[in-house]
């Protein structure tokens, strides 16, 4: 599979989430469906209904469609938009997390269960109690505890529960408002519930305050990623508005965070979301842009390059259409 091309041309697919199972590469993406509606800053365009899991035997092999892996029409509690997904793989499952509106338009977090990488998935009744907003990651720790990051601005709703409960009208941050960083919480062993209270993360700058609202180059919009890389915490996200892939790092897993700078400059498209994984012993980003559509913001395509990082930690910035 060729660097920086779609890894599948037959269908549209973002939010790559990858990981390394059984020795292959499994990609969680979206699965964009075309449409000739106008976009809007809700996200309606991204009108998603079902997940196919995608993988690759190795680097050097094509990539594979494994099907249609879970479809939201098997799944109680969701109304529409099957947003990035993540998986995560513990005591012998698969663990589907999937962000979704529910009956009442509310985005929520869901999980379905599978004892294979590439599903089918079995759903959950309900959503994660407790669980809103969007673009779920999961972090299983060398110690076996797991983590999620959650939480998107704008469509994604995370302004709307600054009070604690759902509120559309819920003023958003500006200005020198602190900026409002991604949701974490530990999960418990099930995989399936909240184990502490979700709380903010927060990412602090150079001289160790908050990001501020304003500071839109570098504050959190959506799309977290959390790996490790020599024993430190490296929390990844897209800035939105200003379409950069950026990062922060921190000795815990629920931070605080630094920001240390920026993975990838803007991509062809809007959005711009991400995973990172390491593969034999090198470091790839997962990613998705809109060339195979021609810039229609959801038509997307998923890709990978390799990542590199430099001697003190920091990772070197990745211009997507420069080799
Ligand atoms: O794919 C729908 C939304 O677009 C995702 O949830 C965001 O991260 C952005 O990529």
């Amino acid at each position: 599979m060729k660097e920086r091309t779609p890894l599948v041309t037959h269908i549209f697919t973002a939010d790559p989430s990858a990981h390394v199972f059984n020795g292959k590469i499994y990609v969680y993406p979206s699965h964009d469906i075309p449409h000739d509606g106008e976009d809007n800053d809700d996200g309606d365009e991204y009108r998603m209904e079902d997940y196919h899991i995608l993988s690759l035997d190795n680097l050097d092999a094509d990539c594979v469609d494994n099907g249609e892996a879970l479809h939201m029409k098997n799944i109680p509690w969701v109304s529409k938009q099957m947003w990035a997904p993540d998986c995560a793989y513990k005591n012998g499952k698969y663990y589907l997390y999937f962000p979704a509106r529910d009956k009442d338009g509310i985005f929520r977090i869901g999980v379905a269960v599978s004892d294979k990488p590439e599903g089918p998935f079995e759903p959950e009744e309900n959503y994660i109690e407790g669980s809103y907003s969007i673009d779920p990651a999961v972090l299983v720790d060398d110690d076996g505890r797991s983590y999620i990051y959650y939480g998107g601005l704008w469509g994604g709703q995370l302004e709307m529960w600054q009070t604690g409960k759902f509120d559309e009208n819920t003023p958003r941050p500006v200005g020198k408002d602190k900026a409002l960083g991604p949701m974490f919480a530990e999960l418990n062993e099930d995989m399936k519930s909240f184990k502490t209270e979700p709380k903010h993360l927060e990412i602090l700058d150079e001289n160790g305050n908050p990001l501020l609202a304003e500071d839109e180059d570098r504050r959190y919009f959506e799309g977290p990623w959390m790996h490790k890389y020599n024993g430190l915490y490296y929390l990844s996200y897209s800035t939105g508005t200003t379409h950069y892939l950026v990062y922060g790092t921190s000795e815990n897993p629920d931070g605080p965070f630094t920001y240390r700078g920026r993975i990838m400059e803007p991509v062809i498209g809007w959005t711009t979301h991400h995973s990172i994984v390491e593969y034999q012993g090198k470091w790839y980003l997962f990613y998705h842009d809109c060339e195979l559509s021609n810039g229609i913001n959801h038509r997307r395509c998923v890709k990978y390059t390799e990542l590199k990082y430099n001697e003190d930690g920091t990772i070197q910035t990745i211009h997507p259409y420069e080799q």
